[in-house]
């Protein structure tokens, strides 16, 4: 048997590798080896995309592999599901997430939604691209205890200020709480905007989460 180091190595190799096929039979074969599924996501998928960023960022990767690196993500993120621990029909709280206008990086704010459902969150997930007024629009219409924005561009991020300024004049900013998260967000920018939270990793944002509805 592959110790789990080589395993999450294959899957790491999987995504870097674009096999969006063969990760669906290494994700088989570390769940038969009987090792973690969330570990499996976040220290094997995760970092193949990883992997895959550093080449892009040094010119050797460019836009259509990085497609298909995160297509093979996305296969092994689906085979993952089904191994991952059913949630108790008592949701601990309600969430809304969404990728903020202008941005289709949704890759992390997927993972968010999945650990956040995996930890006993009931999500609703308002998808990528999502236009300002909409969150707005939804904490309008229904009750939420937690705003989820993602981000991963500089030029996309301040949409999420712009969020939580539209939900001031609302009226609506103290009915719920926000996190922010993306690779670009920082502690410093999410308190300069008014959020409740930032987390750098989506295991990180449940935990967090938790300690807002009081569950943890
Ligand atoms: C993969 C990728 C793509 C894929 C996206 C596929 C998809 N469906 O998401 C594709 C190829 C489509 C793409 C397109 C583009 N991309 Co791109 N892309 C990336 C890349 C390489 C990796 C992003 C990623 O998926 N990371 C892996 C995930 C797991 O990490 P993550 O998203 O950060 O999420 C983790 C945490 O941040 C956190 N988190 C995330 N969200 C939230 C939310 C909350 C509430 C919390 C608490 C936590 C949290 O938890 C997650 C898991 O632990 C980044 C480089 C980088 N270093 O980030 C560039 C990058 C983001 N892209 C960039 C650009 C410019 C583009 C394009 C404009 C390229 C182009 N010329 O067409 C388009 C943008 C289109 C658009 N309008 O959105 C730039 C952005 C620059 C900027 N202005 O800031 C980057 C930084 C690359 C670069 N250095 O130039 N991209």
């Amino acid at each position: 048997m592959q110790t789990k180091e080589e395993m999450l190595r294959k899957l790491s190799d999987c995504v870097f590798d674009m096999e969006d096929e063969e990760v669906v039979d290494v994700v088989k074969e570390y769940i038969e080896c009987g090792y973690d599924p969330q570990e499996g996501m976040l220290q094997g998928l995760v970092d193949g995309m990883k992997r895959a960023s550093e080449l892009y960022e040094e010119g050797e990767y460019f836009v259509p592999e990085l497609i298909v690196c995160s297509d093979a993500m996305y296969a092994g993120i689906e085979e993952f599901q089904k191994y991952l621990p059913e949630t108790e029909n008592n949701s601990i709280g309600k969430v809304a997430i969404g990728v903020v206008e202008g941005d289709t990086h949704d890759i992390g704010k997927n993972l968010v939604r999945i650990m956040m459902e995996t930890g006993g969150f009931d999500v609703h997930d308002l998808g990528r691209d999502v236009a300002l007024d909409t969150f707005v629009d939804y904490m309008r219409d229904n009750d939420v205890d937690i705003l989820c924005m993602s981000s991963l561009m500089t030029t996309t991020m301040p949409g999420m200020g712009i969020v939580i300024e539209k939900l001031k004049e609302a009226g609506l900013r103290d009915k719920v709480k926000i996190m922010v998260g993306g690779a670009p967000v920082s502690p410093a920018f999410a308190e300069k905007i008014g959020a409740d939270g930032y987390t750098r990793s989506a295991i990180e944002a449940v935990e967090f989460a938790k300690k807002l509805v009081g569950a943890a």
